[in-house]
């Protein structure tokens, strides 16, 4: 398979989601309307759909059906987009575009945004407590909570704020890109594995890929944040730098940068031999997301 099919698989897998999504959540007219709107809005605005592929891909990397997985893909896809939602706001980074249009926040208003994030966040441990196999669903709620809790994305997000302006330090950006992005990224794959039954020595070696692929994905984000346009990135390009922000490149330079996440690619990819051929869409989609232009 090569970096054409895998954007194929990419699209299919998206789609399934997309389906999905759509049927779990309450239509936009269903009231009171302006919150359902908003959820909708900011989850069907062609996100790449990449934490939910993981999910899907882990499972069947394992030998579990897609279908047991899909539950999950579509909450980690909330969990994801109310995390974007959150931090465009005024109070956080306080950006304008996403996902190449108006954020939530100016879409709608504030108090809105505010209430679709956590609407999507409560809707997806919902789905989480009433989709996944019952042999799993309390561990894989305890893992999930914690990875987007203050041990994970909102602790990294907390330290990313409170960070700004600071000298750039290698051990803080290291601590925030972790919590922030890996945290997730790990957390989606690990539960597709853990979803399909895998054996203990295979769910830790589709987790450790996770870790990997998903400090690479924020070194890669920040390197696209210096040369990426804000039309190609569908946000506000440049952005870091000016906020002072914590980056790979602002510690180390972009080149070093760019050799850290090659490097990180390549160990998660090792990490995957005990699955063999199973896991030659995972291996792809590693390569993709140190190679992706948005
Ligand atoms: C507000 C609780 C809270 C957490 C915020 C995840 C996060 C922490 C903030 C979002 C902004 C940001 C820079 C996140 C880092 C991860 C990242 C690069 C997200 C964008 O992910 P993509 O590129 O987005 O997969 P799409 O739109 O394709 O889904």
């Amino acid at each position: 398979m090569d970096i054409e099919l895998l954007a194929l698989n990419l699209k299919e897998l998206g789609s399934l989601v997309d389906a999905e999504l759509d049927r779990v959540l309450p239509g936009a007219e269903e009231p009171p309307r302006p919150i359902h709107e908003a959820m909708r809005y900011s989850l069907f605005s062609g996100g790449k759909r990449l934490r939910p592929a993981l999910v899907l891909m882990g499972c069947e990397a394992c030998g579990g059906e897609r279908d047991a997985a899909l539950p999950a893909a579509c909450a980690f896809e909330m969990i994801h987009t109310y995390s974007l939602v959150h931090d465009d706001l005024p109070a956080m980074d306080n950006d304008d575009f996403r996902r190449g249009r108006p954020t939530c926040h100016k879409a709608f208003d504030e108090a809105i945004a505010i209430l679709a994030g956590d609407a999507l966040l409560t809707h997806a441990f919902e789905l989480l407590a009433t989709g996944l196999p019952a042999s799993c669903v309390a561990m894989l709620i305890a893992e999930i909570a914690s990875a987007t809790g203050t041990a994970g994305m909102i602790g990294g997000q907390v330290a990313d704020i409170t960070s700004e302006r600071l000298p750039p330090d290698a051990g803080l950006v290291e601590f925030i890109h972790r919590r922030k992005t890996a945290a997730l990224i790990r957390q989606a794959v690990r539960t597709g594995a853990v979803i399909a039954a895998a054996p203990a020595d295979r769910v830790a070696a589709v987790t450790e890929y996770g870790g990997k692929i998903g400090l690479a994905f924020q070194i890669a984000d920040d390197i696209l944040d210096v040369e990426g346009t804000t039309e190609q990135l569908g946000k506000t390009a440049g952005k870091d730098a000016a906020q002072g922000k914590q980056t790979w490149p602002a510690v180390f330079g972009v080149e070093a940068s760019r050799r850290e996440a090659g490097e990180l690619v390549e160990q998660a990819k090792q990490a995957l031999r005990p699955l063999g051929g199973r896991a030659e869409t995972l291996c792809l989609l590693a390569d993709f997301i140190i190679a992706r232009k948005s």
